[in-house]
């Protein structure tokens, strides 16, 4: 069978699940939240405003967000070396500090997450973790929105110890196809934002983008379906609307842009 019709036959067997603002609105109440109290705890008078952070949010990886930050600031130290120094450590007491935030009940999952990862996993679909952020912030916001056996819902983790190439680079998805040992269109990336669009769709993997608080323009012409919230209306081409998505629609929706695919490959 040619590689374009075998594609075009394969069932959808993984979902990709994004962390911060995917499966959470983690960002403005729990990051940024956290690097405000980093910054007070060193007696720095630096504070990011929801504002502010919106435009840092282009940045991915929060060590990378502040060296940005620093670089831009005339208060900031000069050399780079030291920058990147106070970096380090503001960044290590923002992530002590999130994890406070989370275990105070200060974000909840988003609606629709929940069900949808019921739906796939009744199916017998794989799940996986593909973040940026660090394993202790998806610990301690999995720990307590799923259980102490959160982890076991998920055939593969990884998270910025294993992906140190921040998103918009494939290399978490990437590595995360390899984990599952599945090729592209055998999974559906959930993503948010647009580096996580980007990063997923350069690894060659479809993409349902649930806009987060901080996105709700993200540019959907990449993403097989869009919608802002799994509970909410979800677009994909060439189909009707739908109050929701799930898990049916979702599959049926793959297997036609699969088809479609393999159809324009034959011509
Ligand atoms: C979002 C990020 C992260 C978080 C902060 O990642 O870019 O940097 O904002 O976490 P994703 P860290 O959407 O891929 O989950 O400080 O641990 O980087
Ligand atoms: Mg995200």
């Amino acid at each position: 069978m040619a590689p374009s019709q075998d594609a075009a036959a394969a069932p959808l067997r993984a979902l990709i699940w994004d962390v911060d603002g995917t499966l959470a609105e983690t960002e403005r109440d729990g990051h940024r939240v956290a690097f405000n109290d980093a910054f007070a705890s060193m007696g720095l008078p630096w504070r990011w405003s929801v504002e502010r952070y919106g435009v840092l949010l282009s940045t991915s990886g929060g060590l990378e967000r502040l060296q940005r930050d620093l670089a831009e600031r005339d208060d900031a130290p000069r050399s780079a070396l030291e920058r990147l120094a106070l970096a380090r450590e503001l960044h290590r007491r923002k992530n002590a500090a999130y994890p406070r935030r989370v275990d105070a009940g200060a974000i909840g999952l988003r609606p629709g997450v929940r069900r949808l990862m019921q739906e796939a996993r009744d199916a017998g679909a794989l799940m996986a973790i593909a973040t940026t952020t660090g394993r202790a912030n998806v610990e301690a916001l999995l720990s307590r929105q799923l259980g102490a056996a959160w982890a076991d819902a998920f055939a593969v983790l990884l998270c910025a110890e294993d992906a140190p190439q921040k998103k918009p680079h494939p290399q978490v998805y990437a590595l995360a196809l390899q984990r599952l040992a599945l090729r592209p269109h055998e999974a559906i990336a959930v993503e948010d934002s647009p580096n996580g669009l980007a990063s997923a769709r350069a690894a060659g993997i479809e993409v349902l983008l649930t806009r987060s608080a901080y996105f709700e323009s993200c540019d959907a012409a990449d993403a097989l379906v869009a919608c802002n919230g799994l509970d909410a209306p979800a677009l994909a081409r060439r189909v009707p609307e739908v109050p929701r998505v799930h898990w049916p629609w979702l599959c049926d929706v793959h297997r036609r842009a699969l088809r479609t695919r393999a159809a324009a490959a034959l011509h």
